[in-house]
């Protein structure tokens, strides 16, 4: 039997593959709850799982190192807080795989800068940082597409934003394949209907992000119930009284988008809920909402003690090494990169 097949998983009988990965950039918000975990937790049962802190992407900007380290192992906790169970998923930091850095480098090889100039997420980037601008943000998505397809990945859960970088991902797993022989499974977004794109509470044309400038316009998985309720009392809202869902009042109706996926309500039966209530009332009916949401998340988080961590982590990079290097080892082979001993 070619390995390549075994390799892309194509045997009715093994479990398709799901991966997906936070940059420690900043504390999760409920933008990456909604946009991604949520969905995460929902997938593990039905594929196979691999959730990554993809800690070497959030070097590709300025970070003090204490806080990168102390944020990646908080957004490990916050996985399994949210629900990630660590018995069925692998979790795992992506600097523990160097497999990952690896795979990347050779993608690099095979990937035109003409594609990387035309990723909307490194233009942004480039655009906000006032210094030069490292190689690292430029390569990124190669690294991610490294990330992804190490692991015959058949799924990616992610929020909207990653779209164009799955993209990229696809066609450089089928650019390879056609070249090399059939290597990399190809895989597909999977982007949600409700809540790929939570929007800014300060600014509703903006996404939700753990970047943004302006703290009031994300709430933090870890902000306790005063925040919750400042922010959402801060939150801008749109002209006119009426509370329902409307592509023309991004404000609102990013509002009514969060009440609906915190409660699991129809938005038939949120806007019923609002009907003949004020904006005052929306924006306190939401914060608690989200505050008796985070409530449980939060005690989760302080109940994972370091060791059962490191534990969590340690058995996660053992399961993703194996996997990552038959990949890589097989991509090298593809390559001709072989050592002295005739083997890679
Ligand atoms: P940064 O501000 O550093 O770019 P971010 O807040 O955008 O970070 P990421 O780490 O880039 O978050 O994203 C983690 C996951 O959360 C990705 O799948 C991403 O698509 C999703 N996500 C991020 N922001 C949102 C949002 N506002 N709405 C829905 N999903 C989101
Ligand atoms: N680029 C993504 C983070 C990320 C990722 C991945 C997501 C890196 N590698 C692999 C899914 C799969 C982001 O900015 N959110």
């Amino acid at each position: 039997m070619d390995v390549g097949i075994v390799g892309l998983r194509q045997l009715e009988s093994m479990p398709k593959r799901i991966f997906s990965g936070v940059k420690p950039t900043g504390p999760l918000h409920l933008g990456n709850y909604l946009g991604a975990l949520r969905n995460w937790v929902e997938l593990q049962r039905q594929y196979e799982s691999f959730f990554c802190i993809v800690n070497l992407h959030a070097i590709t900007i300025p970070v003090d190192p204490d806080y990168l380290s102390a944020l990646t192992l908080e957004i490990a906790r916050l996985y399994v807080a949210a629900g990630i169970d660590p018995e069925i998923s692998t979790i795992f930091i992506q600097s523990d795989v160097p497999e990952h850095a690896e795979l990347a480098w050779i993608l690099n090889c095979s990937t035109r800068m003409s594609e990387l100039e035309r990723m909307t997420q490194y233009k942004e980037q480039a655009r906000k940082q006032r210094e030069s601008i490292g190689a690292g943000l430029f390569e990124y998505p190669v690294l991610m597409a490294a990330d992804i397809l190490l692991y015959q990945t058949n799924l990616v859960p992610v929020g909207e934003d990653q779209k164009q970088h799955l993209e990229l991902t696809r066609d450089l797993a089928i650019r390879f394949n056609r070249d090399y022989g059939e290597t990399f499974q190809v895989p597909e977004p999977y982007i949600p209907k409700v809540g790929a794109r939570i929007m800014s509470l300060s600014d509703p044309l903006k996404k939700m992000s753990k970047s943004d400038d302006d703290p009031n316009g994300c709430v933090m998985l870890l902000d306790d119930a005063d925040t919750v309720r400042r922010k959402f009392k801060r939150a801008v809202t749109d002209s006119g009284t009426q509370i329902k869902f409307d592509d023309s009042r991004p404000a609102i109706t990013n509002l009514l988008t969060i009440y609906q996926l915190l409660t699991g309500k129809a938005p038939a039966d949120v806007e019923a809920h609002f009907t003949g209530k004020g904006y005052t009332q929306l924006k306190q009916d939401l914060a608690e909402v989200t505050i008796e949401f985070l409530r449980p998340l939060q005690e989760r988080v302080r109940g994972i003690s370091a060791d059962d961590l490191r534990g969590i982590l340690e058995h996660g990079r053992n399961k993703a090494q194996g996997i990552a290097r038959a990949t890589l080892a097989q991509v090298m082979t593809r390559r001709g990169v072989v050592g002295a001993s005739g083997s890679n």
